[in-house]
């Protein structure tokens, strides 16, 4: 029998909690074709065909410092890398296959050379690591979503030994668990038709992860990919239970609540265009202040976001991403106190914007001019110690505007004669 320990997930969960703010790496061979990660399944390329991006593939630029140095400068704590995708090639010196990154033109093991480098900037290591594996011989068919044969009776898998792939893969996860230091988060992705939990020896699976990296945060996703939160949340985790939920381009409108109505740790992974690997033709990037304001959301519901770049094939993560980044930073820079260690505020959420919460203070995110001095809502004239702006420290007084005595239980924050916020901007006040 299982025994969840409460003890040991929170003690384990804190600084994930406080971080609040990670990047995505989605990065391999397919960064070639620059036709999105899944280009391989999507465009029904043939192994001996997408074999030439493999002896193409010599990423000059790769240089983790500089994804690390952007993440840290983007206030995010935390990174996660592909150290393998659904196309099977690795970016680590496994060596239970020659499809990796050592056996290519750059001949290196690119997975250490990122855990060092995140390690230097004092950011927390994560690894993303896929369950589906395209190149391996032993893995089904079906397994290709976009497989022309998946949903055809007739075609069987025979000649496919599935044991032999889990004993691949598993280790595989025992190299990457093994060979890296002290990992912070492992990501692995995804389950979907019978593919699930036991079917992965997930049980195994865990208590050999759990072995060599006792604190390790893994993701749900050896259980589900969105059709449910996983078994933490319904009540009987199993013993690989995921420690977070993994919401995908989606911020949950309610943040995330287990059976009995507690809020539990999720964390929404977004692409800042439309893509997770680089897609040369999508410049349809988010702009910085949405960005921000998705954060905030998360932040508010509770949750954390994991925000995605697609480097090139030369290693570089896009301009349009470098440009959105810095402009996070910057804000990040200034109003960070309303992120790190924040979560839910426990009040109605204001017209104007959003709120979080750090003990006792509420930092109310203004999104929107209001006509007038900024309401309260929830928060008691009487209450209030003092009101600032984040970025400057500088003090606003309470209205003591006649306007505002039918509100007994609403404050408002006088931000002087007829104030206008810069447009699109999120300005932060700590209450
Ligand atoms: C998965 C990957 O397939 C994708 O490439 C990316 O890495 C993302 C973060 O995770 O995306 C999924 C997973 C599951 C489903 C759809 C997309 N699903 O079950 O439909």
């Amino acid at each position: 029998m299982y025994k969840f320990d409460r003890e040991a997930y929170d003690r384990r969960m804190e600084w994930y909690r406080d971080a609040r703010f990670g990047m995505f790496i989605h990065w391999g061979l397919y960064a070639i074709p620059a036709r999105g990660e899944w280009v391989r399944s999507i465009e029904q390329i043939p192994k001996e065909d997408y074999m030439k991006y493999f002896e193409e593939f010599n990423p000059v630029d790769f240089d983790p410092r500089k994804w690390a140095k952007a993440a840290k400068e983007a206030g995010m704590k935390y990174m996660v890398l592909t150290a393998k995708h659904h196309d099977g090639f690795c970016l680590f010196d496994s060596q239970y296959t020659d499809f990796k990154s050592t056996n290519t033109k750059c001949g290196r093991d690119l997975v250490a050379e990122y855990v060092d480098a995140v390690r230097a900037e004092g950011l927390k290591v994560g690894l993303y690591f896929s369950l589906l594996d395209w190149f391996h011989d032993d893995f089904p068919h079906y397994g290709d979503r976009n497989h022309p044969m998946r949903n055809n009776p007739a075609y069987k898998n025979d000649d496919r030994d599935f044991d032999r792939y889990l004993t691949y893969m598993h280790n595989q996860v025992r190299e990457i668990c093994t060979n890296y230091g002290k990992l912070d988060v492992l990501w692995f992705d995804f389950s979907y038709d019978t593919l699930r939990g036991e079917a992965w020896k997930a049980t195994e699976l865990i208590k050999m992860v759990r072995k060599l990296q006792p604190d390790v945060i893994i993701d749900n996703r050896l259980e589900v990919s969105g059709e449910g939160y996983g078994s933490l949340a319904a009540g009987n985790p199993t013993p690989y239970h995921g420690d977070f939920v993994s919401p995908e381009q989606m911020i949950p409108p309610n943040g995330i609540q287990d059976v009995n109505g507690n809020d539990i740790a999720w964390e929404s992974c977004v692409t800042m265009n439309n893509h997770w690997g680089y897609c040369a033709n999508d410049h349809f990037f988010k702009p910085a202040p949405m960005l921000i304001k998705k954060l905030v959301e998360c932040v508010s519901k509770g949750g954390n976001l994991l925000l995605n770049v697609g480097p090139d094939a030369r290693g570089n993560i896009p301009e349009e991403s470098i440009e959105r980044l810095a402009e996070i930073g910057k804000w990040m820079k200034k109003n960070g106190e309303s992120i790190y260690g924040c979560g839910k505020a426990g009040i109605e959420k204001p017209d104007f914007g959003r709120v979080t919460r750090h003990g006792n203070h509420l930092y109310f995110h203004v999104y929107e001019n209001t006509v007038g001095p900024l309401p309260l809502p929830g928060v008691k004239k009487e209450e209030i110690q003092a009101i600032r702006y984040v970025a400057t420290g500088a003090e606003i007084p309470v209205s003591t505007s006649w306007v505002h005595s039918d509100y007994p239980t609403m404050a408002f924050a006088d931000l002087g004669e007829d104030p206008v916020l810069p447009d699109g901007v999120d300005t932060v006040i700590d209450v």
